[in-house]
């Protein structure tokens, strides 16, 4: 048995499933999970001793690669000073102060520990600010596992079949509407059904938890003017988006700004950060100012914040945005004329640093065509590249990442890779 099959079977008599968040296990693709022994720049090595390219990057977080030296350094010495107050430090003020700086319509920002985390705090906020209770969310799009948002999920909840978790309580889902991505006519209907109702809409503003799939032309700006005409918050959850597609996330591309912003992944440069942000009318609810209650032990925690510091000031470093849109531009490119040659149907798309592509020949733009993906296809696709050293993500409804360690030479052997797999694939 390989050292993975062997590390997984330990696992899995311990940790359900043998893994600390679903997706990892390998259940959509088939096979055994790697197990990672080290990484470094934008590859890992498993503990058989392979080494893959990694387009997963911790599912988003590692922007500057694993392991950049910047961060390292930063995290280390942090640790020396010690791991853990409960109390103020200094560095809590510099990394909201760099995002304020960063994300156009964030005036204050309160951090936590997970995405989750900010998503269910930015919930309450809003509920708390309206007055009202229901929340808009979009089928397809993920905003961690806080109960009002596990209906009609993505990410591991759609992966396994459980986009509406067992567990939810009938009065929680009564709460939350959920609608098609991209239909602004499903948004109008939703405010002239509950009139007054509605506390909130929240969306991935360019989705990567069912595959990557980008809002219409008007979608964003159509949700931000009902939003405003009804007296409802919008939430953009840049958790995966924020400082990946731009500086200050799709609300700076896209010049649309949100009421509120949920940040996670890049913020905590690879150590478990969360952030929650946005007007301070709004943010000044939160407790101790207002009585909006929300806390955390490990919040603002020194290590996080001195990792999140240093990715975002390297992030401010000039140029690193165009060559990463570059990179994943040659790189979908590249892919799309692979699947062509090969005549394979499919959609491939890019923003920044995200990429994604489906095994269909229907344009995807919200879950129903996202599901038109041929996943058995995938899955054979993902192995043929995992044999061939590329790593990409255990399931089609996830989307990719690129690192600035990554490289055209990389992404070129990567492109190649895919036209070797997909003969072979086809040879069979
Ligand atoms: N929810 C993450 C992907 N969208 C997966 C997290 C993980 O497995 O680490």
């Amino acid at each position: 048995m390989s050292q993975n099959g062997a590390a997984f079977e330990r696992a899995q008599r311990v940790i359900p499933g043998g893994v600390n968040s679903p997706v990892r296990a390998f259940k959509a693709v088939g096979g055994t999970p790697l197990f990672v022994k080290s990484a470094r720049g934008c590859t890992f090595v498993d503990l058989d001793d392979k080494t893959y390219v990694d387009y997963v990057m911790s599912w988003g977080p590692l922007i500057l690669g694993h392991a950049h030296p910047a961060v390292v350094e930063a995290v280390q010495n942090a640790a020396g000073r010690g791991t853990s107050f409960g109390a103020p430090t200094e560095a809590e003020s510099e990394l909201a102060e760099l995002i304020v700086g960063m994300v156009p319509s964030v005036e204050k920002v309160r951090f936590c520990s997970s995405g989750t985390e900010a998503t269910m705090s930015a919930l309450r906020l809003a509920r708390a600010f309206t007055g009202r209770d229901k929340v808009v969310k979009f089928a397809g799009c993920y905003h961690g596992h806080a109960d009002a948002f596990l209906i009609s999920a993505g990410s591991g909840a759609l992966t396994l079949g459980t986009p509406d978790s067992p567990g939810i309580t009938a009065g929680t889902a009564r709460d939350t509407v959920s609608l098609a991505y991209n239909d602004l006519d499903a948004v109008r209907a939703a405010f002239d059904a509950h009139p007054g109702e509605i506390a909130c809409v929240i969306l991935e503003p360019y989705v990567g938890n069912m595959g990557f799939v980008l809002p219409k032309p008007g979608f964003l700006a159509g949700l931000r003017e009902l939003t405003q005409r009804h007296g409802a918050v919008l939430i953009f959850d840049e958790v995966m988006t924020g400082f990946r597609v731009a500086p200050g996330g799709v609300q700076q591309r896209e010049n649309i700004l949100p009421d509120m912003t949920t940040l996670g992944k890049i913020v905590g440069g690879g150590l478990p950060v969360g952030a929650v942000g946005g007007r301070s009318e709004i943010m000044e609810r939160l407790s101790p100012v207002g009585a909006v209650y929300q806390a955390g032990t490990l919040s603002g925690n020194p290590l996080a914040m001195a990792a999140g510091i240093a990715t975002l000031r390297l992030l401010q470093e000039a140029g690193i945005y165009e060559k990463l849109d570059g990179l994943a531009a040659r790189l979908i490119e590249g892919l799309d004329t692979v699947f062509v040659r090969h005549g394979v149907a499919h959609q491939a798309t890019q923003r920044g640093s995200m990429f994604g592509f489906f095994f269909t020949p229907q344009p995807v733009t919200d879950l129903a065509s996202a599901k038109t993906s041929d996943v058995s296809f995938y899955a054979r696709f993902f192995h043929a590249m995992l044999e061939r050293g590329i790593y990409f993500a255990p399931s089609q409804f996830e989307a990719g990442f690129l690192s600035s360690m990554h490289d055209e030479a990389v992404v070129d052997r990567t492109v190649a890779a895919a036209d070797d797999a997909i003969a072979a694939l086809h040879a069979t």
